[in-house]
């Protein structure tokens, strides 16, 4: 087994595609979001509480506490958000807000290192008596995050030296030592934190900390259950199918075979149980991870990249259950298993990791944010009647559009730094091989050499790479052929190379000098989808994919009654670039038929099929609906 390196540090993004979402990050979600957090937006916004927590934990103002216990993570993804920007986008006002909102949190810290609002607020007493549901590890985890990020950016220590303190401070009171509580966090994501934290101190304390929580998961006694006599919480999901999985804890994470419970969670467990396997070489963890990873992306994700089949629990349900209107697909979930997806291709080099990754990326992730970046998506759904999110109660948590800030407003500032941190999807290196897994335009540095990477992606499958190296230098390129193309060209030097594709990449081993060129030319044809036969909703139905693109349908185009629409056909199908619409996309017109309605008048008969008359459909890029208008959506339509 051999993995894909480490995330190659000198990327820089120049992208025709992703350029305009940066912008729009930095122009409008990066300010708008720090409004939010300082409560600061218009009335008909729901208020976030966060800064002004912080400010209460910190003596500075009176007042309760505001929002959900984890309001606090609110602000630090923001804030890893912005460190990531500051990488490419150096805004000295931006730097100097960031520090004013680092200085609110340290002054919030306790003289024990201890930093949670929420317990600062309403009593330091009771602060570790709930981990399954309360969230202090979870904070902790996004601050550990924010922290690093920030640090590695700007070189500034206070918001990591305030991260230390506390990670100090939880290893005091929680591990396997007597004395401790042997607990974990309810909501994982402070493994995956820990583990960047070792990064940067190599302090085997960070290291063990992170296992600790991955191992120590689920054993016997059960940590929650014995939590939960003792302190008298409530378990909410006692009567549930999830019960402990919920959490996913019920086993411990080497006997735990699917994806279950709550999609978030389980993406960022699963994440953290990579970064752990990758760098203790656990090969009892990384079969877990492999379980996982199958179960989740095999079996239980929509064809977006979405995960989390069910409102219920914001949660899988069971292999192939996957409804397109009744859906969760969380836009942190898709993140999170970009954030898996990612972590398992470094531990091993396959192409089917990345073209997850891409696949959630350009599908699942970008659908959650308006593209004026300032509404968002916390459901991401295949089909959508207005109507029935305002009268259906299984579907009132499906909207119909971006909704402003909302309360637990996990998504936004989730979408920032993912977006934020793109460079960091794009290549990985070993001492040998540089892995090429995103096609975003940009440079990409190894050593002294810089290939610079070209093209129009994700509308056209024409991508060049070109080398500028002062000295030759000898490297393996590896290129990602992704699983949607079915037929490609590689040209070196406007010479065919030979090597073929292996687990996705084709390996081009050569000393580069200045000027070397590889032209790869992937094949993106419109394709017509179908789903696997066991996902029962999709029965019969197909859409329609080009690239790593997801279409879709909107009224907005092809009127309501959508689900009338049948006999779809590619015979005639064009591939069309609108300049002028959403931004920018390219658009696929096909022929279809519409199922007539008129003449009925019985709700139920036994007259002939209706009849039915040639349409011709417009389709839009998935990640872009709603848009425009209020209207019904649907990816899938009957074949
Ligand atoms: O619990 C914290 C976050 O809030 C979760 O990750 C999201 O699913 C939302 O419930
Ligand atoms: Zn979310």
């Amino acid at each position: 087994m051999s993995g894909c390196g480490k995330i190659s540090n000198g990327v820089t993004i120049n992208d025709g595609f992703f350029n305009r979402f940066r912008e729009t990050l930095i122009r409008e979600g990066i300010p708008y979001q720090w409004e939010a957090l300082n409560d600061r937006l218009p009335a008909d916004t729901e208020p976030s509480y966060c800064i002004r927590n912080f400010r209460i934990a910190a003596g500075k103002e009176e007042g309760s506490h505001g929002g959900f216990v984890f309001q606090d993570s609110d602000v630090y993804k923001w804030l890893e958000g912005v460190a990531f920007s500051l990488r490419w986008h150096p805004d000295p006002a931006l730097e100097a807000t960031a520090d004013e909102a680092i200085s609110i949190i340290a002054e919030a810290q306790q003289p024990d290192g201890y930093l949670d609002t929420y317990y600062i607020i309403n009593g330091l007493e009771k602060r570790w008596t709930n981990l399954k549901d309360h969230h202090e590890l979870y904070c902790a985890g996004h601050m550990i995050e924010a922290a690093v990020a920030y640090y590695m950016v700007t070189g500034k220590r206070r918001l990591l030296d305030v991260a230390l303190r506390f990670v100090d401070h939880i290893d005091s009171v929680i591990g396997p030592e007597e004395g401790k509580l042997h607990g974990y966090p309810g909501h994982p994501v402070i493994e995956m934190a820990l583990m960047r934290l070792y990064e940067v101190t190599k302090d085997p304390r960070h290291l063990h900390l992170a296992e600790y929580f991955v191992n120590e998961r689920g054993q016997s006694p059960l940590f929650f259950e014995e939590e939960d006599r003792r302190t008298g919480n409530n378990f909410y999901w006692k009567n549930s199918p999830f019960r402990y999985q919920y959490y996913q804890a019920g086993k411990p994470v080497r006997a735990q075979k699917d994806a279950e419970g709550h999609s978030v969670r389980a993406m960022y467990l699963f994440s953290g149980m990579a970064d752990v396997a990758r760098e203790t070489g656990d090969e009892s963890l990384i079969t877990a991870c492999r379980n996982l990873w199958e179960s989740t992306t095999k079996r239980r994700m929509y064809i977006t990249g979405a995960v989390g089949s069910t409102e219920y629990g914001e949660a899988f349900s069971f292999d192939y259950d996957l409804p397109n209107d009744t859906i969760y697909g969380e836009t942190c979930a898709s993140i999170g298993l970009c954030f898996f997806a990612r972590r398992m291709l470094m531990l091993e080099a396959r192409g089917e990791y990345a073209d997850v990754m891409e696949r959630a990326l350009y599908n699942g992730i970008l659908s959650g944010m308006q593209l004026d970046g300032k509404r968002f998506f916390y459901v991401n759904p295949l089909e959508v009647v207005p109507e029935a999110c305002e009268k259906d109660p299984h579907k009132r948590h499906v909207k119909p559009e971006r909704q402003k800030w909302f309360g637990c407003a996990c998504c936004p500032p989730n979408l920032i730094r993912m977006l934020a941190s793109l460079e960091d999807y794009i290549a990985t290196e070993t001492a040998d091989t540089l892995y090429i897994h995103l096609y975003i335009g940009g440079e990409i540095k190894s050593g002294d050499a810089v290939l610079t990477l070209t093209g129009n992606y994700p509308w056209d499958g024409k991508i060049q790479l070109e080398f500028r190296t002062e000295r030759p230098i000898c490297k393996t390129i590896a290129l990602r052929i992704p699983g949607w193309c079915h037929s490609c060209t590689i040209m070196v030097n406007d010479m065919a190379a030979t090597e073929k594709p292996r687990d996705g990449y084709v390996y081009i081993p050569r000393i580069w000098g200045d000027g070397d060129r590889i032209d790869l030319c992937l094949d993106m044809p419109v394709r017509m989808m179908r789903a696997n036969p066991r996902i029962r909703k999709d029965a019969g139905l197909v859409t329609l994919c080009r690239g790593p693109i997801v279409y879709c349908l909107e009224e907005a185009d092809n009127g309501g009654d959508l689900h009338l629409l049948h006999g779809l056909s590619l015979a005639h199908a064009r591939v069309q670039w609108e300049p002028e619409t959403l931004g920018g996309v390219m658009t696929l017109i096909t022929e279809a038929e519409r199922e007539s309605r008129l003449g009925w008048d019985n709700l139920y008969d036994d007259c002939p099929a209706p009849a039915s008359t040639p349409v011709q459909l417009r389709w839009i890029p998935y990640y872009a609906w709603a848009n425009r208008s209020v209207g019904e959506m649907r990816v899938w339509i009957r074949q």
